[in-house]
């Protein structure tokens, strides 16, 4: 075989073992073999020019050198490809839309806490917590809830049977956040002026505007001279600040044993009422309870279903929808 035909049968191998290679490490031996310096196929052609005729040398280092140099360049070119890999670039359609990224978001009754919160630090009251699982002292002792009363029975309330012997009396989820009420004036003095927000527990009966889980917010003031005035002005003034100036707020008479008197709490909706909480001035059996002299100090206390508010104001018909997580529903707020 004259040197000729070994270059071009160099150059064919060359091509295929550069195509061949499919990665970096691959094309690196390929590069080696054809291309090395030292050994390998480059070596053995140099010899076959040295060994060609002394007349026809020229020619023959002429294309040695030809052929060095396209193979070179074939294996940078082959370098580039494997440094973006076509195959990658048709396997993705630019022309695809993307993936649109959804961002999460507070849940509405979440939102609604906070701006509650935020109203309520207008008028003066702080955002203070209380447990979800309570003993009945808070839930109903304090609260002048006695013994025989129905609010008490075991098939209105969710009593932890188990947990009863290790916390020494029954354990159950609130009922309402008026157990916060307690637990406040039992840590502090007048003048008192706070709110609690958050969760109870009452296995009612599910329908369009009752949960067995739901929200509450209650509200206490206690000082010198609280008066029922002032408890309507509050509630009168809240309602219309989240609900708008043209809601319309009404106190009907109503029996609370924490309060005397007592009334229940409704807003204009749908050409009707709803009833969104329970208020009333302090009884002085509660206010004895923790130690205050109700000669000395009253004070008001409200607690308000913070669903009902909130499907009043975007106006949400069925109380089941801030539990479904259905994205598309939650989504609007
Ligand atoms: C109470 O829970 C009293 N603790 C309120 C109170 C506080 C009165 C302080 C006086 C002083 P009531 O059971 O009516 O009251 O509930 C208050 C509000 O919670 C209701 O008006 C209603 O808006 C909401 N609510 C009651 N039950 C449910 C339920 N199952 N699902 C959703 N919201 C409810």
């Amino acid at each position: 075989m004259d040197a000729l035909e070994a270059f071009s049968e160099y150059e064919a191998a060359a091509i295929e073992a550069f195509r061949a290679a499919t990665s970096a490490e691959e094309l690196e031996s390929a590069r080696v073999e054809f291309l090395g310096q030292k050994k390998g196929r480059l070596r053995d052609l140099q010899k076959a020019v040295g060994k060609s005729k002394p007349e026809d040398r020229p020619v023959v280092g002429k294309k040695f050198n030809e052929v060095k140099q396209r193979v070179g360049q074939l294996l940078e070119e082959r370098q580039a490809e494997l440094d973006q890999p076509a195959a990658a670039l048709t396997a993705i359609d630019l022309t695809l839309p993307g993936e649109p990224l959804v961002l999460g978001r507070r849940h509405v009754i979440t939102q609604t806490i906070d701006e509650f919160k935020e109203l309520m630090g207008r008028f003066g009251f702080t955002a203070v917590e209380g447990p979800e699982i309570e003993d009945e002292t808070h839930n109903f002792v304090a609260l002048n809830i006695p013994e025989e009363h129905p609010a008490r029975d075991p098939l209105d309330n969710f009593y932890f049977a188990a947990a009863e012997a290790a916390a020494g009396g029954p354990v159950l989820l609130r009922s309402q956040t008026s157990t916060v009420q307690i637990r406040v004036m039992e840590q502090s003095k007048p003048p008192i002026r706070i709110v609690s927000l958050g969760r109870v527990y009452r296995p009612d009966k599910i329908d369009d505007t009752h949960h067995f889980m739901f929200h509450q917010m209650e509200g206490l003031m206690v000082g010198d001279d609280v008066t029922m005035a002032q408890l309507k002005t509050v509630l009168s003034l809240f309602a219309k600040s989240y609900l708008g100036d043209d809601v319309e707020v009404r106190f009907r008479p109503s029996f609370f044993p924490f309060t005397e008197p007592s009334v229940e709490v409704d807003v204009s909706w749908q050409g009707g009422w709803m009833e969104i909480g329970g208020a009333g001035m302090v009884d002085p059996n509660v206010l004895r309870a923790v130690g205050y002299d109700p000669e000395e100090v009253s004070g008001f206390a409200f607690g308000l279903g913070i669903e009902r508010f909130c499907m009043r104001r975007h106006n949400i018909t069925d109380i089941r929808r801030f539990h479904e997580n259905n994205v598309r529903f939650l989504s609007q707020f």
